[in-house]
């Protein structure tokens, strides 16, 4: 079965790449800044890497991500995802970074991009996989830090192929920032959002009928929501799933509680990303793996999904067609 997935050619659309920091670079990294980190150890860096929920993972992420300052920091630790993404066959990768993660510590957004598009040029260079970069609002801040972050990415917005929405969903609902998607899409953006990952069905809606998301990230609560599950499939909605990711959050007891086989029983485009692989225990083939192995998927449902990670994502339709 392995075999098989390694040899799929698939595409990543739901990875945070401050979520691929391993503590082995983080280290690294913290030395060469002369930052100091709360862990005296990698071992003990991986001990703390056990989370009730998305908040108990979310202090753990942002506080992993101070010690990037520098251009080089930002292009190395992109430079090992892709190098990992390409090794899983993965061609095309759409990943999420947080600006204001990094703005909100004095890193000017400058540093950040420059250092992720310094790997993305390297990695088109070296075979793939080729990369479209999507910044993403944190949720738990306002939607005026939302449109100040808009203006930021505006002079640049050549580089981005759209924008996001992540991090602590309960208590911030896509209708929160109605006037930032609105904005992002006069510019062009492609939108995606993070709903019913711990959210309630009615933030998918929200997010669907407000922001008017093409992609729903995560999208778990929709099972058990017939009417938004008949919808998914009519319009053909991307969900972009994250099954390591439920089940170390805890969304999910088990891989074969995962949403993943329902959905694409009722013909819905759903597909299997890493999310936060340093924090989840695996990258998108170790996502494949341990999703086929507890749900009994074979060659035709993995191929379905990978060919859905290429119909969903924002490619060009002639690219698109190149892939499937
Ligand atoms: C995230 Cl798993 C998850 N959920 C929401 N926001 C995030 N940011 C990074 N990983
Ligand atoms: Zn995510």
């Amino acid at each position: 079965m392995r075999d098989l997935i390694d040899a799929l050619p698939k595409a990543e659309l739901h990875l945070h790449i401050e979520g691929s920091f391993e503590p082995e670079l983080m280290f690294e990294i913290a030395r060469r800044n002369r930052v100091a980190i709360p862990f005296a150890s990698v071992e003990e860096v991986r001990a703390a890497y056990r989370f009730g929920n998305l908040q108990d993972f979310l202090d753990i992420y942002y506080q992993g991500m101070n010690v990037l300052r520098e251009p080089e920091d930002y292009r190395e630790l992109a430079g090992a995802y892709l190098a990992r993404a390409r090794a899983d066959n993965l061609r095309h990768v759409e990943m999420f970074f947080d600006p204001q993660a990094h703005t909100g510590r004095g890193v000017p957004l400058a540093v950040v991009v420059d250092g992720l598009r310094a790997a993305a040029a390297e990695a088109a260079a070296s075979g793939g996989p080729s990369v479209y970069l999507i910044p993403c609002f944190l949720r738990h801040l306002s939607e005026a830090e939302a449109l100040e972050t808009l203006d930021a990415l505006d002079p640049m917005a050549g580089h981005f192929v759209g924008v996001g929405l992540d991090s602590s969903e309960r208590g911030h609902p896509p209708s929160k920032f109605a006037r930032a998607f609105a904005r992002a899409r006069e510019m062009g953006f492609k939108l995606c959002a993070h709903a019913g990952e711990e959210g309630p069905p009615a933030y998918i809606r929200e997010a669907l009928d407000i922001l008017k998301v093409d992609r729903i990230d995560h999208g778990n609560s929709a099972i058990g929501d017939e009417r938004l599950l008949g919808e998914l499939a009519a319009r053909g909605i991307t969900l972009t799933n994250c099954p390591l990711s439920n089940l170390r959050l805890g969304g999910i007891a088990s891989l074969a509680e995962s949403p993943v086989q329902a959905m694409l029983e009722r013909g819905i485009r759903v597909t299997v990303n890493s999310d936060d692989p340093a924090y989840f225990g695996g990258y998108v083939n170790d996502n494949f793996e341990a999703l086929a192995g507890a749900q009994s998927l074979g060659a035709t449902e993995l191929g379905d999904l990978a060919r859905n990670s290429f119909a969903g994502s924002f490619l060009p339709d002639d690219e698109k067609a190149r892939h499937i």
